[in-house]
């Protein structure tokens, strides 16, 4: 190894050492996070075919990229908590035996970077040097990668230097998992499907992750840090590692502004949320900021109050559906500077995905590199897809004009509403309040949401999902649950209030009730006005829920008829579904808190 390392950490050049030996890789670069080395990481990344740098006049210094088409999303499946004793892992997690799983993993790494570049990439968790951040250091051999945390995380020598020569590290390994031998150039997209795992050793804070190169399953900073690792250690240290998006209300005539964060599950809405612009008639009111859309780390105070802040730096959005009518805020942060993964190019040298314009492209090339008109049908006639559904934009925060002025301050923002969602076709009204804390972490708890494209598994299918957390939980689920009563205890009596909110309901005909995106500004302007003390609502078997004239209808016509359908407490299929809970609640055992199984007794006692 090159005597001129950029660290005297001890620890930190010992580990990369050891895990040379063992990967073998051709070279060890450690990355210092300039522009420089991001156009070579870039530019390699084309050259090795993977990648197509866009035409610059349309997209300045971005690329298109497409994955192998079996990687191109999380994998639950293989997704492993491997925590000393089984039950810490609990229900809702697969557990691995740690000496079991670090052996096997092991066997899969030896000598897996042969041909290839290991980089080595310090980055923080968290504003650089702030109180609030975590420092990791990942090891991968793939360019994708580095470019991609470069956007979504802080990396480099500046990383290093906060770390000192003893600083604490979460260990991240990670590789495509394909050597190379002598000469050949392997894959564009080199990945290994069959022996992919993505592994988690929370006592050790250390990930290990082999054979996927795709979004959370590799870009360890995200899913597997700061929400299934930060989730255990939060636990302990008595704060909170959440999927939610975090945005900024300011009511523009009086000047106040409040904070919001929202959970909703994987692809239901969290990015949209958090650059939501209100609609014209609501705009002399109100200014949103965004903090973050998908990751929030939240702390409570001495002094009661609770403050959060997004310990990512750029977003990994969904790009089907993205468009300037509904997310214009998305659409800018990824005009430049941005990676676009398996969406489809343009004769232009643009990209192109379903749902960013209202006509198709007459010619497109697709996310699998094929010829694509609006005519192509496969075998059995049915359409084809330009872009895969979840085909991603990866760009910095920065970029985006609504970008909170306070969304790097280390103290974090103030929290006045803990937001929950899900994709609900039936039986979820538009919004309504919890109770009070104990009924909302219920809600959280008991939370479901059809299954999107952001997971393998069947799309549609309605699962539990607590808090939108289910994939990211690094623990026990029922030690999750007391720990969200806890925190309730901890922030005392101005913790934040929680609602629930449902912006996919459905008429039997299966045309959307709710028009969404911006139009959310009115479900959020009574929440605001909850939390601030001057919302009505009437009281339902769900909770808290505003009738018709409680909302702010200036500029949008809504019926009734379609009030009423938006709201009705869903009657026989509701009352099954909330039964169907019950199965969630007894997997976790002893560990379910009693006050979680009084309010589902309570709740099915209100609907029956
Ligand atoms: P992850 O990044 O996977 O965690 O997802 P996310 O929660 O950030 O989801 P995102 O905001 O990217 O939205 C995913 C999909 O939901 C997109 O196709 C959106 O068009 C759609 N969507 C978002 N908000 C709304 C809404 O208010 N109404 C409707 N009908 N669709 C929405
Ligand atoms: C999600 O699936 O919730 C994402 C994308 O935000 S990934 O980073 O792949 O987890
Ligand atoms: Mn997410």
């Amino acid at each position: 190894m090159s005597t001129t390392l950029p660290t005297n950490h001890k620890e930190l050049i010992k580990w990369v050492e050891e895990w040379t030996s063992i990967l073998k890789p051709d070279a060890v670069y450690w990355c210092d996070g300039s522009e420089d080395e991001d156009k070579k990481m870039r530019q390699a990344m084309v050259d090795s075919g993977v990648a197509v740098w866009l035409n610059p006049e349309k997209r300045p210094n971005s690329l298109l990229v497409r994955s192998d088409p079996r990687d191109v999303a999380r994998v639950e499946s293989r997704t492993l908590i491997c925590s000393e004793k089984q039950e810490d892992a609990g229900p809702t997690n697969q557990w691995g035996d740690p000496k079991e799983t670090r052996a096997k993993l092991m066997k899969l790494y030896e000598g897996c970077m042969k041909g290839r570049t290991l980089y080595v990439i310090p980055f923080s968790m968290g504003p650089v040097g702030s109180p609030i951040a975590h420092i990791g250091v990942e090891l991968t051999d793939s360019a994708y990668v580095v470019a991609n945390m470069r956007i979504m995380t802080r990396i480099g020598t500046k990383v290093l230097e906060v770390l000192g020569d003893d600083g604490a590290f979460v260990k991240c390994v990670h590789s495509v998992g394909v050597p190379l031998a002598e000469g050949e150039t392997g894959p564009a997209w080199p990945c290994d499907p069959e022996n992919t795992y993505i592994t988690h050793y929370p006592e050790a804070r250390e990930i290990l992750s082999f054979g996927s190169g795709y979004g959370g399953n590799a870009l360890l900073g995200k899913k597997c840090f700061a929400l299934r690792i930060a989730s255990s250690m939060a636990r302990e240290e008595g704060w909170m590692a959440e999927h939610m998006l975090i945005l900024g209300v300011q009511n523009k005539k009086t000047g106040k502004k409040n904070y919001v964060t929202a959970a909703f599950p994987s692809a239901c809405g969290k990015t949209n949320f958090a650059m939501l612009i209100p609609p014209a008639e609501m705009a002399d009111d109100y200014q949103i900021f965004t903090v973050g859309d998908d990751i929030a780390w939240i702390k409570p105070q001495p002094d009661g109050s609770v403050r959060a802040i997004n310990p990512e730096a750029g977003w990994f959005g969904v790009a089907p559906g993205t468009s300037n009518d509904t997310n214009p805020m998305a659409m800018e942060s990824c005009s430049k500077d941005t990676i676009f993964t398996n969406v489809a190019l343009t004769d232009d040298g643009d990209v192109w995905w379903e749902g960013m314009t209202k006509e198709e492209p007459a010619h497109l090339i697709d996310w699998k590199g094929n010829e694509w008109t609006p005519a192509t049908v496969d075998a059995n006639g049915k359409k084809v897809l330009s872009s895969h559904p979840n085909a991603r934009f990866t760009a910095p925060a920065c970029n985006c004009p609504t970008i909170d002025p306070e969304w790097e301050n280390p103290a974090g923002v103030k929290i006045d509403a803990f937001v929950f969602g899900g994709r609900r076709m039936r039986d979820i009204p538009l919004v309504f309040q919890a109770y009070n804390w104990q009924h909302g972490v219920f809600l959280g708890a008991t939370m479901g949401s059809e299954q999107t494209a952001a997971a393998e598994g069947k799309v549609g299918q309605l699962r539990n999902d607590p808090m939108a957390m289910r994939p990211f939980i690094g623990y026990h689920v029922g030690d999750y649950l007391k720990h969200w009563l806890d925190m309730g205890k901890k922030m005392g009596e101005n913790r934040p209030a929680v609602f629930h909110v449902n912006w996919f309901r459905k008429t039997e005909e299966g045309k959307w009730l709710w028009p969404g995106f911006g139009q959310n500004m009115r479900v959020l302007e009574w929440i605001l006005n909850r939390c601030n003390g001057t919302g009505h609502a009437v009281e339902t078997a769900l909770g808290f829920s505003p009738v018709k004239e409680d909302m702010n209808w200036n500029g949008l016509e809504f019926t009734d008829e379609d009030w009423d359908a938006l709201m009705k407490v869903g009657g026989e299929t509701l009352l099954e579904t909330v039964k169907g809970n019950q199965a969630l609640l007894d997997s976790i055992g002893d560990k379910l808190p009693k006050d979680i199984q009084a309010e589902q007794d309570l709740l099915i006692a209100r609907l029956s």
